[in-house]
């Protein structure tokens, strides 16, 4: 209850963040600044961080994840604005949203309004949606997807092969990335079922002319699996933890 009450204080009071996780190129990972950057929000609470794991839901719950996701979206876009305009000039910028935000009336519209904002071209952002927001999906939610897609904002279904999407909503709704969960890579070494569902995957995505960005990778491994089965692009601790500006700065100037 206390979170709650904190939750909505929170905005006012400064105390939410972005950190920065890139995605790279497995095939030149050293050798060129990350092809994006997954934002994610951070809540540092009476100076002790709180995982978004309990306060999103808590967000969510209180109808406060709205106008955090818009300050998020700014957030990232207008840093991410910074970045191209500093070093990097194809660098994208994936942002997740909860499904509330999709239900909005107007939440093509003021995506367009923060792009136009903070000058970020389209095609540079990326929303992360999961695959229980498809499935819930409603009429309002697939229009504001599509608005979104006719205006180059690219969709990525993070989490991809642990809800229950059937392999016909990648055709039905306008989706551009996938994003293959960490959970099948962890075991994929010694676990061939994984390890074919992975490949199935990356296989399938490939077919439908859709990027797959491998989530947690953790061991070179997992890296040597990846580029065997021609899945060119991923994210995880072995990589890059999240940064913070400051060492994204650091990053990008290497
Ligand atoms: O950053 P971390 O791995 O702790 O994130 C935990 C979960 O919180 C992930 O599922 C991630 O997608 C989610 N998350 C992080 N930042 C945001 C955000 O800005 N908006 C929403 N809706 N979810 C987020
Ligand atoms: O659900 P989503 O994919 O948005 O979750 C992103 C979360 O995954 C972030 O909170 C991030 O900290 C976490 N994460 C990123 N890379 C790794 C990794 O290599 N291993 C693990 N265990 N978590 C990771
Ligand atoms: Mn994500
Ligand atoms: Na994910």
């Amino acid at each position: 209850l206390r979170l709650e009450t904190d939750a909505l204080q929170a905005l006012q009071g400064n105390e939410f963040s972005l950190v920065y996780q890139p995605v790279l190129d497995l095939l030149s990972p050293g050798g060129c600044p990350p092809v994006a950057v997954e934002a994610l929000l951070r809540w540092c609470h009476d100076g002790e961080p709180v995982s978004p794991v309990s306060f999103i839901p808590v967000l969510e719950e209180s109808g406060e994840i709205i106008p955090v996701g818009y300050w998020v979206l700014e957030q990232a876009c207008q840093q991410t604005v910074h970045w191209q305009n500093n070093g990097a000039p194809h660098l994208r910028c994936s942002v997740n949203l909860s499904g509330l935000q999709l239900r909005e009336a107007d939440f093509s519209l003021r995506v367009r309004e923060i792009l136009d904002l903070t000058g970020l071209p389209s095609t540079s952002l990326v929303l992360e949606i999961t695959e229980s927001l498809l499935v819930d999906a409603e009429g309002h939610s697939v229009s504001s997807l599509r608005e979104l897609a006719a205006m180059g904002v690219r969709i990525a279904l993070d989490d991809f092969g642990t809800g229950f999407c059937s392999l016909g909503y990648l055709n039905r709704f306008p989706i551009h990335i996938i994003k293959l969960d960490r959970s099948f890579l962890v075991e994929a070494h010694d676990n061939p079922t994984q390890q074919a569902i992975c490949r199935a995957i990356i296989s399938l995505s490939a077919t439908l002319g859709l990027d797959v960005v491998a989530e947690g990778i953790e061991t070179l491994e997992q890296v040597d699996f990846l580029l065997a089965e021609n899945c060119r692009f991923g994210q995880g601790f072995l990589l890059s933890h999240p940064l913070s500006v400051a060492d994204m700065n650091l990053m990008l100037s290497r």
